[in-house]
């Protein structure tokens, strides 16, 4: 036990103010004021309270800390430099090209687990991490702060509810409540009883406290996971605490000061500021680190030739394969696991399987969580819900996570259900994603194989799974390499090549034969992999049919398999042309609609023999 010296830690507070002021004044830009109203809560948090190897930021057993509002950047940096991780005059190099110290903090940075700032992202990160810090029986803590004007989104509350829902005692969450927004103060300004009730509702444990009242502060959070609720400081601040021209002003959000304002603030808090440097920081405690090594291999599959199986309903019994040999595969879906057969897994091992209800932005950012914890998170829902959190991707791919999404439901091919479940946007949205890969299997085999690599590859992957059953067409030793495209139909003389995937890919193969009959001979291909592209079989196939290609997907025009091939190979003269779905989609029946919207067999032969 360290003992804790108040003043100390009000010293700390105040040279984590200065740093904050110094850093975005030598940059021209940053949110000083938004620093200073954290700065005694940072302070307390990190010299003296969190259990963490200040040398080695991976640490397994570190408490972690989110810093969800992440605009206040400085003030982490500056907590890690006065801890002795980073040299001091670093800081001064804030926001410049080449330096980690970006605007928001990214895991460039080895103790910034997610990238934040785009807000209202954090507290779901912080959901999965203490989830997995109780699956790896770590007793590491998970601390987010927030924004009082940040906790207006949505995906906050979805967090909530689910921590509240699993008892995470293991998560707290700091709402830094100094009142004011960007251009304006915030809808409850300071009176945060609004914000107690809220997160008593959800299920939290809520100490209301004066955000600037270190004793208090270390007080509350004395009492971390002595009940079974997470807990929430509702601390009211100041904006710009501490420096008299700023504090509690609106029109400061986002404003560095000049060197003569830096100056004048920095005379006020000198003579009570303290360097952290060399305060002791509690250590975590030893316990058995969580298993990290991939499988040596899977587990063979066992399907016939023919066989007639929906790839979602493979991309279940290949989680439960993987997920037999490798315990850092973890899955977690948004109520519809019976629909995407995630519910193979969460039967098979409970343990490892997480319910996140209808709150699809949590879902992806609770699957993040678990990926910064060394999991393979396997997310799954219809895979147009997952345009719903398109942001949480978005950083999800900034952070360079480790997050596997399996869409189900794709495409007019879902049928009755009609346009609201069809994923038509889907690969539009994944393809844009920094670092994604992008694979859309057609068959039970090329899904679990995909699956596979989904696994042991890092990153953000996407799987795009269909709801109708299609058969066997690949024998189980065939091997499925991201980044690669199968040739299935290939004759001398062909007039054009086939481009499809995922259903269309049947097709295609239908297409094919039927003017086979005719006479008339084309190249399909299977493009399991959108992104990356298996450009090379695609170029290869098309420079034998007159460079000539018609890509056919049940997704819209904009953005898919079209569009990724046409873009990879119009430099090499490759002419594409598209049989996508174009117009307002309905209910019908499949077969109905595949045909109506021209991405059938018979659009295939007619656009063909159109060539
Ligand atoms: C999703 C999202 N919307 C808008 C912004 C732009 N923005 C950055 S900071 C901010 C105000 C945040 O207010 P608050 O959460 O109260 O933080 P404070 O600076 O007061 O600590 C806004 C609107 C953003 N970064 N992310
Ligand atoms: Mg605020």
């Amino acid at each position: 036990m360290i003992e804790t010296d108040i003043e100390l830690l009000k010293g700390i507070a105040n040279q984590l103010r200065i740093h904050s002021i110094t850093s975005t004044t030598a940059a021209g830009s940053g949110h000083p004021t938004s620093c200073c109203s954290a700065a005694d809560v940072v302070a307390t948090l990190f010299f003296g309270h969190m259990r963490y190897d200040a040398k080695n930021p991976h640490y397994y057993n570190n408490d972690r800390f989110i810093l969800s509002k992440g605009h206040a950047a400085p003030l982490l940096y500056a907590a890690w430099a006065e801890n002795g991780f980073i040299p001091i005059p670093e800081l001064l190099k804030l926001r410049q090209f080449g330096n980690d110290l970006e605007g928001h903090p990214t895991p460039r940075l080895p103790f910034v687990d997610v990238a934040t700032g785009s807000l209202g992202q954090g507290l779901s990160v912080g959901v999965g991490m203490a989830l997995a810090a109780r699956l790896d029986k770590l007793d590491y803590n998970t601390y987010v702060l927030l924004g009082d004007g940040e906790i207006a989104e949505g995906s906050v509350w979805e967090a909530a509810s689910l921590a509240g829902i699993y008892k995470l005692n293991n998560l707290i969450a700091i709402v830094d409540a100094n009142r004011l927004g960007q251009s304006q103060a915030t809808a409850f300004g300071h009176d945060i009883g609004v914000y107690a009730k809220r997160f008593d509702a959800f299920g939290w444990r809520v100490e209301v406290i004066d955000g600037h009242d270190i004793e208090e502060i270390v007080e509350v959070l004395s009492g971390i996971g002595l009940d079974d609720k997470p807990l929430v400081l509702v601390a009211k601040t100041y904006k710009g605490a501490g420096v008299s021209f700023l504090q509690d002003q609106d029109g400061w959000h986002g404003k560095p000061l000049n060197k003569e304002e830096a100056a004048k603030a920095i005379a006020e808090l000198q003579p009570s500021s303290k360097s952290g440097i060399g305060v002791p920081i509690p250590a975590p405690n030893q316990l058995p680190a969580p298993s990290d090594t991939a499988p040596a291999g899977y587990p063979p599959l066992n399907y016939k030739l023919g066989d007639k199986v929906a790839t979602r309903e493979a991309y279940g019994t290949a989680l439960v394969r993987i997920g037999e040999v490798d315990q850092r595969v973890v899955a977690m879906d948004g109520d519809t696991k019976n629909s995407t057969y995630a519910e193979k897994f969460f039967k098979k091992f409970p343990d490892r399987s997480t319910e996140c209800y209808i709150a699809e932005q949590n879902l992806v950012g609770v699957a993040t969580g678990f990926g910064a914890r060394g999991k393979v998170p396997f997310a799954s829902t219809f895979a147009t819900f997952f345009t719903r959190a398109a942001d949480q991707i978005r950083v999800a791919g900034i952070s360079q996570a480790n997050l596997k999404l399996a869409g189900s439901h794709v495409g007019v091919s879902i049928g009755e259900d009609g346009p609201s479940q069809m994923a038509l946007e889907d690969m539009a949205l994944m393809r844009a994603i920094v670092g994604s890969v992008v694979l859309y299997p057609s068959d039970a085999v090329s899904t679990e194989k995909l699956v596979e690599q989904m696994a042991l590859a890092k990153g953000v992957h996407f799987l795009r799974t269909s709801r109708p059953k299609s058969p066997v067409i690949y024998s189980n030793d065939e091997q499925f390499p991201v980044g690669g495209a199968k040739v299935l139909r290939q004759n001398a003389g062909d007039k054009v090549t086939v481009v499809a995937a995922g259903v269309t890919l049947h097709e295609a193969l239908k297409a094919a034969d039927a003017l086979k009959a005719e006479g008339i001979g084309v190249t399909v291909i299977d493009a399991y992999s959108i992104k990356p592209l298996g450009k090379k079989e695609i170029l290869a196939a098309a420079q034998k049919t007159n460079n000539t290609v018609i890509t056919v997907e049940d997704h819209y025009s904009e953005g898919g398999l079209g569009d990724a091939v046409a873009g990879e190979l119009s430099v090499n003269g490759v002419k594409v042309h598209k049989l996508a779905v174009v117009g307002m989609p309905r209910s019908g029946k499949p077969e109905e609609l595949i045909a109506h919207f021209g991405i059938d067999a018979a659009a295939i032969v007619k656009k063909v023999k159109s060539l």
